[in-house]
């Protein structure tokens, strides 16, 4: 009644009957609004450029690191819009994950030691590769803090796996993949002997401290890294750093760089120099050349490795022994490492250097077929000397460190960390072509699938380590800023600012967002960490609750508006499990689960199955709902969990709160009853006159409406003899049940109608 008096209301007005019209609103112009804001032509056409409108969507994805957040951050490119956060390291309750016991499976595999970590410090994001191409299938992510990688699954954007580093206690240069994704590398940063929980003095650094370089294996279709088919590289005790692998002609080799190459061990308490000055004091560091694929095949036929910790490890010696392992010096307190998309060089940006050096990897390979190095290092590793392996090293400016690839060939990006400017230059030739400055201090930067072998171009986001005065103070932890910068033109423009509130990114990628195939929804009772059929999961109708001892089971279903069961009574000290199936298949239909006061909490996206579990501790009254507004009855979506007090007994048959209602109030919901049938009719007709079932996902919606309105069976007959009665209540009650499955069949009727008008169904005779 009040719907449609409004809408009355609204035809009168846009009639121009009733109110006068005492103030004239005209339309502003663009000229108004420029002036009014104080905007320049140069920033309209930056807002052009990014201005994605309604129901548009952006032309890349970029995931992004959330640095201490210990999650990925997801958003779009242009617009800059934040898309998703994806709990990796770190609990994150909007998702359930570290809250239901599927996800918290994942977590716990990150325990180290036998501790849970709930944190990480996630650095590098790599996507999944095939032949040096984004593929947009997996994408995994490192912890710097403490040594860890995740697996991310690209069709439910969920964190699958993490894997505890068996040999190091720090890391940095991870995660990067190799050109078909065979190995997932992670390189150690800050030395420490390789042994778990092994104690040697700082004195002997140079003989019992080591970093290494892991190859994590990993199994694309299963989606997950095996452990046991890894292998890592010994290290001289050197900070390993960044890493990059080849490809093209460089394929089968990877490149370590490395600081602190000194060896250095501070102490300043003992009237030792710090780290600072001591790591630094040398003119040069070390890039490490090593040959992956030759390592693999050793390793791989049982030879040349020693267990440590149960993981094989090459030592230095064996390295050296079997040429798969060489050094190249790199000027001063290198950063980054970048092999150029036809796999031809190398870039290493130094922090106290102005060069880029440019590494060329036919000279590398043609003085180890020579022999010809330089020198050996103190652990006996083959030097090849600068001059032989350089190309050409160009004076960019302060503080180069990361680089990134232009879709023109011979055109790369630099960071200068120092100048707060991305230098753009030529590789090939050794000069500059633009520079660009940025506010302020940046760290990595990202082109647009600019580690592949083919860079798309068009923009590049610079990812400042300080904000300082760009946006709205939010007190003294300022937010992290994103640039994003137009590189389609001869000139750099910068486009937008945008504030990142959740940790400090250091890297991101960016895909096409084409290229991303997400799905909507799980097979029914899918336990979406594992990808398998879950075994708490029932199909509705099925629903039901098992009490063995003090262990309670709930094999329960979610349909909006619905919670099966929709009371759990237990004892108090009982052991609870509850499974939960969302059984609904229509787009976005998420319910979410808790249970006031435990601590727990559930996503359940269309067909996923979770479990949750906990001790009924405490007596007491504890209502459960779901928590995402799922329809308009979400309100009501919800039970009660009883926990009984021991040895309580039903002291009397308690009648249930009654209701007064009227037969007007019963004649209402029948009407409102005969009217929903109405549209719902007009829906029907409207999806069998079209093709529909040329669409399997307007198929599914369909079977799940019918299914919905099938539950009204026997319920007309139900309240018609309780009017009969004139049991009011009863009655009405009865009849507005039917009408909470009209609406859930209309609301899948009219996605399916408005999914086939936007579909371009035909009409079929
Ligand atoms: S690092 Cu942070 S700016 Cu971890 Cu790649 Cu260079
Ligand atoms: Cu389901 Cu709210």
């Amino acid at each position: 009644m009040r719907q449609s008096s409004k809408r009355t209301l609204s035809l009168l007005l846009a009639a121009g009957v009733g109110l006068a019209t005492a103030t004239t609103w005209a339309a502003e112009s663009l000229q108004d609004v420029m002036k009014r804001r104080n905007l320049s032509q140069q920033d309209l056409l930056a807002a052009a450029k990014t201005y994605v409108p309604t129901g548009k969507r952006d032309e890349f994805v970029a995931f992004s690191s959330g640095g201490q957040s210990g999650q990925v951050i997801v958003y779009g490119i242009p617009s800059m819009r934040i898309l998703k956060y994806i709990g990796v390291f770190t609990p994150e309750p909007w998702q359930g994950y570290g809250y239901d016991e599927n996800s918290k499976a994942v977590l716990k595999q990150g325990a180290i030691d036998g501790k849970s970590i709930t944190w990480g410090d996630t650095h590098h994001p790599a996507i999944s590769e095939t032949n040096g191409e984004y593929d947009g299938q997996f994408l995994f992510i490192n912890d710097k803090a403490n040594p860890r990688l995740a697996v991310i699954d690209l069709r439910d954007f969920e964190t699958k796996q993490i894997v505890v580093n068996p040999v190091f206690k720090s890391e940095h240069g991870g995660a990067f993949v190799t050109t078909n994704s065979e190995y997932v590398i992670e390189a150690a940063q800050y030395p420490a002997p390789l042994e778990s929980k092994k104690f040697y003095p700082l004195e002997e650094m140079n003989e019992k401290y080591r970093g290494g370089v892991t190859y994590w294996k990993f199994d694309r279709k299963e989606g997950r890294i095996v452990a046991k088919d890894s292998f890592s590289f010994e290290l001289p005790p050197y900070w390993q750093d960044l890493s990059d692998a080849g490809k093209g002609p460089s394929e089968g080799w990877a490149f370590t760089n490395s600081f602190c190459a000194e060896r250095y061990v501070g102490g300043i308490e003992k009237g030792r120099p710090p780290y600072e000055a001591g790591c630094s004091a040398k003119d040069t560091d070390y890039l490490h050349v090593m040959n992956w694929k030759k390592a693999a095949e050793m390793v791989n036929a049982g030879k040349g490795f020693k267990l440590i910790n149960g993981h094989r490890v090459i030592s230095i010696d064996t390295a050296v022994k079997e040429g798969l392992l060489y050094l190249i010096p790199e000027p001063k307190s290198p950063h980054g490492v970048d092999v150029t998309p036809d796999g031809k060089y190398i870039v290493i940006g130094g922090k106290l250097d102005t060069h880029a050096s440019v590494y060329s990897f036919e000279k590398i390979q043609a003085a180890i077929k020579a022999g010809k190095f330089e020198s050996k290092d103190p652990y006996g590793i083959p030097v090849i000397g600068l001059k032989d392996a350089l190309h050409v090293q160009v004076p960019l400016g302060l503080g180069p460190l990361h680089t990134q690839f232009d879709s023109k060939a011979c055109v790369a990006y630099t960071s200068l960390y120092v100048d707060s400017q991305v230098a753009r230059w030529d590789f090939c030739e050794g000069k500059v072509l633009d520079k660009i400055s940025v506010h302020y201090n940046i760290g990595h930067l990202m082109t647009m699938e600019g580690d592949s072998t083919k860079p798309s171009g068009k923009y590049l986001v610079a990812l400042n380590k300080l904000a300082i005065d760009r946006f709205v103070p939010v007190g003294p932890l300022h937010p992290q800023n994103h640039q994003l910068i137009d590189i389609s033109n001869d000139k750099m423009q910068l486009l937008y600012d945008m504030p990142l509130p959740l940790g400090e990114p250091h890297y991101a990628v960016a895909i096409a967002a084409n290229k991303l195939k997400p799905g909507v929804r799980y097979k029914l009772g899918t336990d979406s960490r594992t990808d398998k059929p879950h075994p708490g999961a029932v199909k509705a109708g099925e629903e039901k609750t098992v009490k063995k001892g003090n262990k309670v089971e709930v094999f329960g279903t979610l349909i909006r508006s619905h919670i099966t069961p929709e009371t759990i009574e237990v004892d108090v000290g009982d052991d609870v499990t509850i499974h939960l199936t969302n059984l609904e298949r229509a787009q976005d239909e998420t319910h979410g689960f808790t249970v006031s006061t435990y601590n727990l909490h559930a996503s359940i996206e269309p067909g996923k199955t979770i479990t949750v579990n906990f001790k009924a501790d405490k007596e007491g009254v504890y209502p459960y709902y779901c928590t995402e507004f799922c329809s308009a009855l979400h309100l009501e979506m919800m039970g009660y969990l009883l926990v009984k007090p021991k040895g309580w007994k039903p002291t009397k048959v308690a009648a249930l709160a009654k209701g007064s209602y009227t037969e007007a109030e019963y004649k209402a919901t029948v009407k409102k009853v005969a009217d929903t049938q109405a549209i719902i009719d007009s829906v029907v007709a409207y999806i069998t006159s079209v093709n529909y079932k040329d669409f399997p996902d307007v198929v599914a919606m369909v079977e799940d409406a019918f299914d919905q309105l099938g539950k009204t069976k026997g319920l007309k007959e139900k309240h018609e003899a309780y009017a009969a009665k004139k049991d009011w209540e009863q009655a009405n009650l009865w009849a507005e049940q039917i009408w909470q499955y009209q609406v859930k069949t209309a609301d899948l009727g009219l996605r399916a109608k408005t999914y086939l008008e936007q579909n371009g169904a035909k009409k079929v005779k």
